[in-house]
């Protein structure tokens, strides 16, 4: 009997590969007893959750086994991800509904007295990302499985994922995030994989034994890396990919040497300091300074990566000239771009290969994808750091450099100024690595996620590269998945989708459409509504139990939940809220219609106008929350700690959407996507995926204001004042004056003065210049809302026709455009 017909037989003759509820059961107890060692009348909910998880991964692990089994010896290309976030979410939900067990478990686990949901909630979420970029890559990853993609996600395993939120006296606290507390039962470790990883030092030159110049890497220090395995089932299909996040470990975990002279501390010193490099995910906006580490493990876990796709080539027999055709390495931004000189350097350095064999190697491996044309949020390194990290490295882009400007000097003759731009190397002051820069030089395809943003790319950030190779150039829209959003988030509506247009929707997004015939039936719009309102109270349950506040689940919800930062305008609303507050208090009588404002959000720790911008929510809130005038009629609520778990029971409580930010800086959003799928409105600016959304449900089912990309470069050039615009529009006046008289500080005049001045004096984010516009917008609101029927008819025409928003379809454009890949189905074992 051959090894795999063994491991079948076994398998087989285990319970563990069985779905069925009393195998289910038995095995549940199993787990309770031998792998958390307690039994039922002495197990903590904590337990139960560990038991109920193990017992779920038996059943993935099958899968998984199976899926590594028809992958192997099989020649199809492979996706690698690189990312240097996963924002998963929690494990457990999920994977119950992409194996379509939820119900069967539900049911099991009722017939022992527990309560599927208190479990679930048990489990610590993985917050190892900032916001959408790395819950994108969370997406893709469940997509490129259920489309029985190969393909592996690769990141770090950071011990302390994003910090958690607390609201103390209004501010917003920062707190360690401790997800691996209890253990994580959905990875395995797998320490006879791990790489050693070079850092620093220096580089020297010798002559090989052909007697060519060669250069040799002498590093200062090494680092283990020791990959953690997640198996990522698709949705109802056999395939289960792998996410392999990268720890850090000491070479050895004591210097013996150190120790037998006396030094205790300092043994263990080394081995400290080289586990902190995957300590601590490094939150968005942060300054430059403090950020060495960043650059660190980025290389740590590009460079633990590639060593992988290496080892798995060679252990399939491949050669590594054939290194691009077994894989498709997508770079998640520029926190990967480093990849571009490591591969040169493991080609040329110790593979010996000539350089243009080893360039065209590379560039057909790689591809980049774009997440932001914020100047700021542009990757840059200063020349010294790059040196003492990775001396090798710098002389390879030096080299990669001066090679692509000889190229650029033959494509322009004489242009000098493109010749700068196009760089790697800054050089207008202290010299920097453009990281930008090098991951488009180094890949076939650059992609902006969504097709606005994608034009802005190829005129504007990356106007001279596209000059120079316009093919490389690609737009894909984002997508999120419908398994997380739609179907573990929202029961409800999906049950009521099951009953009216079948199951396939779940895979097959666009089958939406279909409820399109359903939009004016009545009895349809009175479950609709019924559904939402559901919703509605469980999500105000959460916010009472989470802040204290009691809102109405009558009134509009009207929500903004994302990453806290100046150009997603958050303040933008705060303005319009004020205004309607004002309104309330100038005539008591006043026609508002009641809404409960709900925002959520982190800000960078050291971005300290996104935190006074928090500052201002919960401020105007502990106003108008308690005014009795207002009779409840408004409410302002800051729920802590926005992550996935959170996010997933506030999108299908929301009536509202908003997605405010200036025309031109939000690259696609996501949350927009998930918003509409749940039935909410959206009010957006023509920015990112707001435009195909749009498109998509149709104007009329849309609410837009604000200037165009366009019109914001027009404005700009035809130079803006802020305070003209202000002053000309009493009741934005009102407002600025209400927030710098100290109304919503206790008379201090001093607090809210760093959002007042920027407004008034600089407003980077033209929140004057759209106010007029989103404040008729938001009447406009008003009178749509008022009109139920109307209403419901919107909300059902977006859920029918946000299929283009699902995952599945950006994925399938990436495998086509710019992978090259095709699906691998998976036989049981
Ligand atoms: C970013 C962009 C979003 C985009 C997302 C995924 C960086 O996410 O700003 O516009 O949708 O990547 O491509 P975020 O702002 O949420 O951190």
């Amino acid at each position: 009997m051959s090894p795999t017909e063994l491991s079948a037989d076994l398998l087989h003759a285990s319970d563990r590969t069985s779905l069925s509820k009393d195998s289910f059961k038995r095995a549940f107890i199993d787990n309770l007893f031998y792998t958390q060692g307690k039994f039922l009348q002495v197990a903590t909910h904590k337990d139960y959750y560990q038991a109920l998880a193990y017992t779920v991964r038996d059943r993935l692990l099958y899968r998984w086994v199976s899926t590594a089994t028809a992958y192997t010896g099989q020649v199809s290309r492979t996706v690698s991800y690189l990312s240097a976030e996963f924002l998963m979410g929690p494990s457990l939900g999920n994977t119950l509904i992409n194996l379509g067990i939820l119900d069967e478990v539900r049911q099991a686990v009722g017939e022992l007295g527990l309560d599927l949901t208190d479990l679930l909630d048990q489990e610590a979420e993985p917050g190892l990302g900032n916001g959408g970029l790395g819950r994108l890559a969370a997406c893709f990853i469940d997509s490129l499985a259920t489309l029985e993609l190969p393909a592996l996600g690769y990141g770090i395993r950071y011990e302390h994922g994003i910090f958690y939120q607390t609201i103390v006296d209004g501010w917003q606290v920062e707190n360690t995030d401790n997800w691996l507390r209890y253990g994580n039962p959905w990875e395995i470790r797998r320490p006879e994989w791990s790489v050693e990883v070079k850092i620093g030092g220096f580089t020297e030159t010798y002559t090989d034994t052909e007697d060519r110049h060669r250069v040799r890497w002498v590093p200062a220090k090494t680092v283990v890396g020791v990959p953690f395995d997640s198996p990522i089932p698709g949705y109802r299909v056999n395939t289960a990919n792998t996410l392999r996040l990268w720890s850090a470990e000491a070479t050895q975990s004591f210097d013996f040497e150190v120790f037998n002279r006396g030094d205790y501390l300092g043994a263990v010193n080394k081995k400290v300091t080289s586990e902190n490099l995957t300590k601590i995910l490094y939150p968005n906006d942060e300054t430059p300074q403090g950020k060495e580490l960043r650059l660190e493990q980025q290389y740590f876990f590009v460079a633990c990566s590639l060593h992988d796709m290496i080892r798995i080539l060679k252990g399939q027999g491949g050669s590594i000239e054939r290194f691009h055709e077994k894989f498709a390495v997508q770079l998640n931004d520029t926190h990967p771009a480093i990849g571009v000189a490591e591969l040169m350097r493991i080609l040329v350095d110790d593979y010996l290969l000539p350089w243009n064999d080893a360039w065209s190697i590379t560039t057909q491996t790689f591809g980049y994808t774009n997440h932001t044309l914020l100047p700021e949020a542009l990757e840059r390194w200063p020349l010294d750091l790059f040196r003492r990290l990775l001396p090798r490295h710098l002389e390879l882009i030096f080299e990669i450099n001066e090679r692509f400007l000889h190229d650029v000097r033959v494509a322009f003759l004489g242009d000098e100024a493109r010749v700068r731009a196009l760089s790697l190397i800054d050089e207008t002051g202290e010299r920097y690595v453009r990281m930008a820069h090098l991951a488009t030089v180094g890949s076939h395809a650059v992609n902006g996620v969504a097709t606005l943003h994608s034009d802005l790319l190829k005129k504007d950030v990356l106007a001279d590269f596209y000059a120079l190779s316009p093919q490389k150039f690609h737009s894909i829209t984002n997508g999120v998945t419908p398994r997380r959003w739609l179907a573990l988030a929202n029961p409800r509506l999906c049950e009521l989708f099951r009953e009216t247009i079948g199951d396939g929707w779940a895979k097959e997004l666009d089958q939406l459409r279909r409820l399109e015939r359903h939009a004016d039936d009545a009895a349809f719009a009175e479950r609709w509504r019924a559904i939402k309102l559901d919703n509605k109270r469980q999500l105000a349950d959460l916010i009472v139990q989470r802040t204290g506040i009691e809102v109405d689940p009558e009134s509009m919800f009207d929500v903004q939940v994302k990453r806290i930062h100046e150009y997603k305008r958050q303040h933008l609303a705060v303005l319009q809220i004020i205004a309607m507050y004002h309104r309330l208090k100038s005539d008591p009588n006043a026609e508002v219609l009641p809404r409960t404002f709900i925002f959520s959000g982190k800000a960078a720790p050291g971005y300290a106008i996104a935190k006074l911008m928090i500052r201002l929510i919960t401020a105007i809130g502990d106003v108008i929350n308690y005014d009795p005038e207002v009779r409840g009629r408004l409410k302002v609520v800051f729920m802590p700690n926005f992550s996935v778990t959170t996010g997933q029971r506030i999108y299908p409580g929301a009536d509202l959407s908003e997605q405010i930010s200036l025309a031109g800086k939000e690259a696609s959003g996501t949350g927009n996507m998930k918003f509409a799928m749940n039935g909410a409105l959206t009010i957006g600016t023509m920015d990112g995926a707001n435009i195909e959304i749009c498109e998509e449900v149709g104007s009329d089912n849309f609410f837009t204001f604000g200037m165009t990309a366009a019109q914001v470069e027009e404005r700009r050039r035809a130079g803006y004042d802020p305070r003209e615009v202000i002053e000309a529009n009493p009741e934005l006046h009102a407002v600025v004056e209400l927030i710098r008289n100290g109304l919503f500080s206790r008379g201090d005049t001093e607090l809210f003065k760093p959002i007042i001045d920027g407004l008034l004096w600089h407003d980077t984010y033209m929140l004057a210049a759209d106010y007029a516009s989103y404040s008729d917008c938001q009447l406009e609101v008003d009178r749509a809302y008022r009109d139920t029927a109307r209403w419901t008819r919107m909300s059902i025409l977006n859920v029918a026709r946000s299929g283009k928003f699902s995952s599945d379809r950006s994925i399938q454009e990436y495998a086509d455009k710019i992978w090259k890949v095709t699906p691998v189905s998976v036989p049981l074992l």
